[in-house]
């Protein structure tokens, strides 16, 4: 079965612009045609994340995206994109809103926290004039609303959960953790991670007061779904302060001020012909001046401005940082023909897949179908023309022929 997409989740305080992101990153003109996946939530959409086409390497004229899309030379690969339910102060309470937080949350992958970099919401999600709230406080306080979720779900009957550990082995130990937090999807490697983190290692669970199951709570929280951080409403002139605030604040954090209302009226305007524009470029053009009226241009001014500022609008690079940076994911392209790049029918590099960084060569085949994975000799790097074994680690951009006895 080819790769399972990573599940982005957007989160953040109510009306700091996560709807209006959600809506920006999963608006595009070019509809796959052999979707990888179907959406089956209202809240769920495809999102994509933008690569330069390793057709251009090759020096192809062309190729035949299927399951991804390639705009003049750019790769844009579906990835999946949740739109989660707004959490204020204490809503790990019960204020605001049920357990659907915690639901939609745990099937993440990587978490996208948009704050309300303006400072124009107060800590209840209220509007108030910009430059009041301070998203440095945002920050914090909501990514202690998401920790105490988890505390709350890992922490139920720990007691007697504890005591059951006491005798086993430190591997069935870990083993049961794991088993415990599944059903956060949260996987083995988050856990031992964790454990080291909190330097938890090979002490007895039983043992832990109630701080030291904190600490592995919010690190295992850490891990398992890192959270990068989007200053939305950057456009707006208060915001200019809070960005250098937060990012003093936040030094380790990766921050991406953006501005989603300008990113949406960029992929709107792109998608009407107005203009020329890919997600994730840094200006674009106008495609007929006359066309526009003098509020368009004006609109389409200050856009601009601020694409120069901060090198775009910053919804394509927040998802990118998510998938490229944090979840350090890379694109791989399996081929049949390694000479000329083709699948059996012809199409040229058809699939990008995103795997995650250290997929190995014989679990690609296994990827692309079960059987080239059972009956794997060797795989063979298209553009290099060299022969690898079943554990050679895949590099960003291998295009990829299995050769498997089946
Ligand atoms: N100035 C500005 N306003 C925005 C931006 N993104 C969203 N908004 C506005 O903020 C309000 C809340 O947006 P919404 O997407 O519904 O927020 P949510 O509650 O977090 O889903 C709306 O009035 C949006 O138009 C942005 O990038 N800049
Ligand atoms: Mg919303």
């Amino acid at each position: 079965m080819p790769p399972t997409p990573p599940l982005i989740g957007v989160i953040g305080k109510t009306n700091v612009g996560k709807s209006t992101f959600f809506a920006a990153a999963t608006l595009i003109e070019v509809k796959i045609e052999n979707r990888p996946f179907v959406t089956i939530e209202p809240n769920v959409g495809i999102a994509y994340v933008r690569t330069k086409c390793v057709h251009t390497e090759l020096g192809l004229p062309k190729c035949d995206a299927r399951n991804s899309i390639c705009l003049n030379g750019v790769r844009m690969i579906p990835v999946k994109l949740m739109d989660v339910a707004g959490l204020i102060k204490d809503s790990h309470k019960g204020r605001g809103l049920g357990n659907k937080f915690m639901d939609d949350l745990r099937q993440a992958d990587v978490l996208i926290h948009v704050v309300d970099i303006s400072g124009s919401t107060d800590e209840e999600g209220r509007p108030v004039p910009p430059g009041t709230y301070d998203p440095v406080e945002e920050v914090l306080s909501i990514e202690n609303e998401v920790n105490e979720w988890f505390y709350g779900i890992i922490s139920r009957d720990w007691i007697r959960f504890a005591r059951g550990l006491d005798n086993l082995p430190w591997d069935q130990v870990v083993d049961a953790l794991t088993k415990r937090v599944s059903g956060l999807s949260i996987r083995r490697e988050h856990v031992v991670a964790a454990l080291k983190l909190s330097n938890l290692e090979l002490t007895k669970p039983s043992s832990w007061r109630e701080e030291e199951l904190r600490s592995f709570v919010i690190k295992l929280r850490e891990v398992a779904k890192p959270t990068i951080i989007v200053g939305n409403k950057a456009d707006l002139p208060e915001a200019l302060d809070n960005i250098d605030r937060v990012v003093k604040a936040l030094r380790n954090r990766v921050f991406i001020p953006a501005s989603s209302v300008y990113e949406l009226a960029l992929r709107k305007a792109s998608k009407t012909g107005l203009i020329k524009y890919l997600p994730g470029d840094q200006d674009f053009t106008i495609i007929d001046e006359s066309k526009l009226n003098p509020k368009q241009k004006l609109v389409l001014d200050k856009i601009r401005d601020f694409m120069r500022r901060f090198g775009g609008t910053g919804v394509q690079q927040a998802l990118n940082a998510a998938v490229f940076e944090v979840l350090n994911y890379i694109v791989v392209y399996p081929v049949e023909d390694q000479h000329r790049f083709t699948d059996s029918s012809g199409n040229v590099l058809p699939d990008a897949y995103l795997v995650r960084k250290g997929t190995t060569a014989q679990e690609l085949a296994y990827l692309i179908h079960t059987d080239l994975g059972k009956g794997f000799l060797y795989a063979i790097l298209a553009r290099e023309n060299k022969r690898v074994g079943s554990t050679y680690e895949l590099q960003n951009n291998d295009v990829v022929k299995v050769v498997s006895t089946r």
